[in-house]
């Protein structure tokens, strides 16, 4: 394939295209797990992960933190915040995206094009580099897992956009959502996101919680309405986070999430897209939120980062620890996989890590982690140990009473009988934790 780049010049000089090596290679710009079109349960890595480069981080990410100022090298970012430097920008975007191998991106609306003085301007200033990242997209093959508006980063937004508590900025939010369901629609989008930056409180004592909550349903109603009246089939995300940046978030985690579209008529229009970071944040582990959302039936695509164990807030680090990906990987191929979502890397490099090469390294560590993940978790399935030691801890559920009872044909008087004339129920056997960890860790 051509290089994608109008320019010329390559943003990335000196990086070839990253390529499947191997285990023993010694070459650090190189996969040593994730082999594209290698099959794991007779489908390719390439279709089991979906990998997707999101455009906020790694294009746009300043290296800023709420104690010092950008560090990271950019040169893309040189032309300022102009249409002119955006549409520059889209190349750069897509030539890392092709060296690195990766089929899909995201992003948000304000990440790609910047913000105009007035609606009418963004809204122009987005149809100008959609235009070229439609053209990039036609030329490379990469496609867009997903797309999003920002209803955070803006002054306006500061109580919130479906929830604020300004009937104008809910109106406002609702014509930047529109626009930007639009433009994901003609770049043949395969989701929309959803997250609530800011849909939630700081205090509850000034919040009106039941209008918010109402309000976040209404304007939901009118993001489906639209999608059919448009013709977007693209699948709906909402993406749960419990805080940060405000204290509380509606959105808090799958449960909640799942709850809100069910007592609102929505639960047959939006899946989730689960964050690692998140899910830590909201104090369950990320399988927690896979399994939850799985065995309901709303498992839709992941924001693969991680947070750090000793820093309390959303790192948003690329995930390294194949233990984790392992977890991850069981979860998603139990639940039969991701499609249309994938695996979106919602991940930044550390501030201090602030060259282009370092955004390479990033990248490849975190599909690296996640093949392996893939890897070991297809293993585990495919001799069936630990599902084998599940059924085991399960069994009593087999026997004619376990099954009566999932049946529905028990109740608490004929179960009183039995047990009346049992007199106790039988010994309870051993978790055997311990033996599980130990089976796990075999795979590793
Ligand atoms: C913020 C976050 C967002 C969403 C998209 O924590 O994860 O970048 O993924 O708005
Ligand atoms: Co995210």
């Amino acid at each position: 394939m051509a290089a994608a780049h109008s320019t010329g010049s390559e943003a990335f000089p000196g990086i070839p295209k990253i390529r499947y090596e191997g285990p023993a290679t010694k070459n650090m710009l190189a996969f040593r797990h994730y082999d594209p079109d290698a099959l794991v349960e007779g489908k390719t890595m390439r279709d089991h992960l979906r990998f997707a480069v999101s455009y906020w981080h790694t294009f746009r990410g300043t290296g800023s933190d709420p104690f010092g100022a950008p560090t990271m090298i950019r040169p893309w970012e040189q032309g300022g915040d102009t249409v002119e430097a955006a549409i520059a920008r889209v190349a750069v975007a897509f030539e890392f995206i092709q060296k690195l191998g990766v089929d899909f991106y995201c992003f948000h609306d304000r990440d790609v094009a910047p913000e105009g003085k007035t609606l009418a301007e963004s809204h122009k200033h987005l149809d100008a580099v959609a235009a070229a990242l439609k053209a990039h997209q036609e030329q490379t093959g990469i496609k867009l897992l997903w797309g999003t508006a920002n209803l955070f980063s803006n002054p306006r937004y500061v109580h919130g956009a479906a929830t604020s508590c300004n009937a104008e900025v809910f109106a406002y939010a609702a014509a930047q959502v529109k626009k930007a369901m639009e433009v994901t629609h003609s770049l043949g989008g395969a989701g929309y996101v959803f997250w609530g930056g800011r849909e939630g409180y700081q205090c509850l004592w000034n919040t009106d919680m039941k209008r918010e909550v109402d309000h976040l349903a209404r304007f939901m109603h009118m993001a489906v309405d639209y999608a059919k009246e448009i013709g977007f089939t693209g699948q709906f995300y909402f993406e749960p986070k419990p805080r940060e940046p405000t204290k509380h978030q509606y959105d808090f985690d799958c449960a909640t999430c799942i709850n809100f579209l069910r007592a609102y008529g929505l639960e047959k229009h939006v899946k989730m897209n689960i964050e690692t970071n998140h899910a830590t944040l909201a104090g369950h582990e990320m399988q927690h939120e896979l399994e939850y959302a799985g065995m309901q039936g709303y498992l839709g695509s992941i924001d693969a980062n991680t947070g750090d164990t000793l820093v309390g807030w959303d790192t948003d680090q690329f995930p390294t620890n194949i233990y984790l990906t392992t977890q991850i990987m069981y979860s998603i191929l139990k639940y039969g996989g991701l499609a249309p979502g994938g695996v979106n890397f919602d991940a930044k490099v550390r501030r201090e890590s602030f060259e282009p090469v370092d955004l390479f390294h990033a990248h490849i560590g975190g599909m690296d982690a996640f093949a392996r993940g893939l890897k070991i978790a297809a293993a585990m399935r495919a001799d069936g140990a630990i599902q084998k030691l599940v059924d085991e801890r399960y069994a009593s559920w087999s026997s004619p009473l376990g099954k009566r009872i999932e049946a529905g044909s028990e109740s608490f008087a004929t179960l009183e009988k039995e047990m009346l004339a049992k007199g106790e129920a039988a010994a309870c056997t051993s978790g055997r934790q311990e033996l599980f960890e130990n089976v796990i860790n075999t795979y590793m």
